[in-house]
């Protein structure tokens, strides 16, 4: 599909649009780490990032890289790109939009014959989402040489480990821990982005940089209760695992609610093997929470676990919490935040800088090189759903943007 400089927006667009049919559901956009869906996706952008003129390969982590040589042997790496997989019944924009951005703007160089002072890799992150297993950002991770022997055995839910998944996949479990770079190589990492929040569109405005990446934790916590007949025991003898956690997860929401820069939320809850006439024995519920500030996130999970301990020990229950994900928040490079500025400026518009509440590869990333973000409006901030939406003007500017910056970006600017 070949596009104008004119029209770049139009050519990402067209592009998302087709490479939503790569889902594990019919008329939903499911797509999770290392199944068919992901493998569609990921020949779909390999395709593409040939015609941009990129050398193309999968990693070990499954990760789709393209590469743009530089000008001359021997010149740093600028990392580009996001992630392909999704949430369930997921919106079309969310990681994706960042891959095809990112290779419209080197087809752009790559039509005009363009060498830049350092070579390019456009990469495609197969498990930004986390949502098939408990560990999450496995490609990223593996760049940044992050990857812990035990991430191997997390299971999904039908119990499949992460290394039977790779394996199955093509990719190389044995592999991952040879992904990492040499920072001295790495110039630095760049992704676009939509928001997923409503800052942009109140300030009226397509784009935004991003300063910070909000840390996160994530875990599952098992309230284990004594099951008994819904008919025959009596309320004050009963230790229902269900109704404890219930309380529990309000206490989640009392937290946050109490503290400033501080969001939580629980996604999932499940009486395994339950029914309708049987008291709870157990329940599980997941916990995902995030602040820029650790410390804030970290006082706020010390306090949730005694509150829960007070919980239990009152309802008669156990309960205990299974940390799976505990990534610090990342600060964006100056330098790469300078260059978005300079290029926004450089279009007429005004250079807003706003955090990201939401999670990216970003976060594994910043232990390796400079990282740096552009956000792209999204209508209602809404995302993660299938009403998530950006316009192709925006995509335009995002897309004409990122290769101004580009052409502009000199190595010793980022990495003094
Ligand atoms: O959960 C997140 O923040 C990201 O969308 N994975
Ligand atoms: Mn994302
Ligand atoms: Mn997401």
């Amino acid at each position: 599909m070949q596009h104008t400089d004119t029209s770049l927006g139009a050519g990402v667009m067209a592009r998302l649009d087709a490479l939503a049919r790569a889902s594990a559901e019919p008329d939903a956009l499911t797509r999770l780490y290392l199944t068919p869906a992901h493998d569609a996706a990921g020949r779909q952008v390999t395709g593409w990032m040939e015609e941009a003129g990129m050398a193309v390969r999968r990693d070990a982590a499954a990760t789709v890289i393209g590469r743009y040589e530089a000008a001359f042997p021997g010149a740093p790496t600028l990392l580009l790109g996001s992630h392909i997989d999704t949430v369930r019944d997921a919106g079309r924009y969310d990681g994706n939009l960042g891959v095809v951005v990112a290779i419209a703007a080197v087809g752009a160089l790559h039509r005009a014959g363009e060498r830049l002072p350092f070579a390019i890799e456009v990469l495609a992150f197969g498990d930004e989402e986390g949502v098939r297993f408990p560990v999450t950002l496995t490609g990223s991770r593996a760049l940044a040489g992050l990857i812990r022997p035990d991430f191997l055995e997390a299971r999904d839910a039908d119990g499949v480990s992460l290394a039977q998944a790779l394996t199955a996949f093509g990719g190389d479990p044995a592999g991952l821990a040879g992904l990492a770079r040499d920072p001295a190589e790495t110039l630095g990492y760049l992704e676009v982005h939509i928001e997923q929040g409503p800052v942009l569109e109140d300030a009226d405005l397509p784009v935004g940089i991003v300063t910070a990446i909000a840390g996160a934790s994530r875990l599952v916590v098992t309230v284990e209760g004594r099951a008994g007949h819904a008919g025959t025991v009596p309320m004050r003898l009963r230790r229902d695992a269900l109704a404890a956690a219930a309380e529990m997860v309000l206490a989640v929401e009392a937290e946050a609610d109490a503290t400033p820069d501080l969001v939580a939320t629980v996604g999932q809850i499940e009486v395994p093997r339950g029914a309708v006439n049987v008291i709870p024995a157990l329940t599980r519920f997941s916990l995902d929470l995030r602040s820029p500030s650790d410390a804030v996130r970290h006082a706020a999970l010390a306090r949730l676990r005694a509150t829960w301990d007070d919980i239990a020990a009152r309802r008669g229950v156990t309960v205990s919490a299974q940390g799976s994900y505990d990534e610090p928040a990342a600060a964006c490079a100056p330098g790469l935040m300078d260059a978005l500025d300079a290029g926004i400026v450089r279009l007429g518009l005004a250079p807003l800088r706003l955090p990201s509440g939401a999670g990216h590869d970003g976060l594994a990333l910043a232990g390796l090189c400079p990282i740096a973000m552009l956000f792209v409006r999204c209508a209602g901030g809404l995302s993660h759903s299938p009403a998530e939406s950006v316009t192709e003007a925006d995509v335009d500017v995002a897309t004409r943007l990122l290769v101004d910056v580009l052409r502009h970006l000199r190595p010793e600017s980022v990495r003094p």
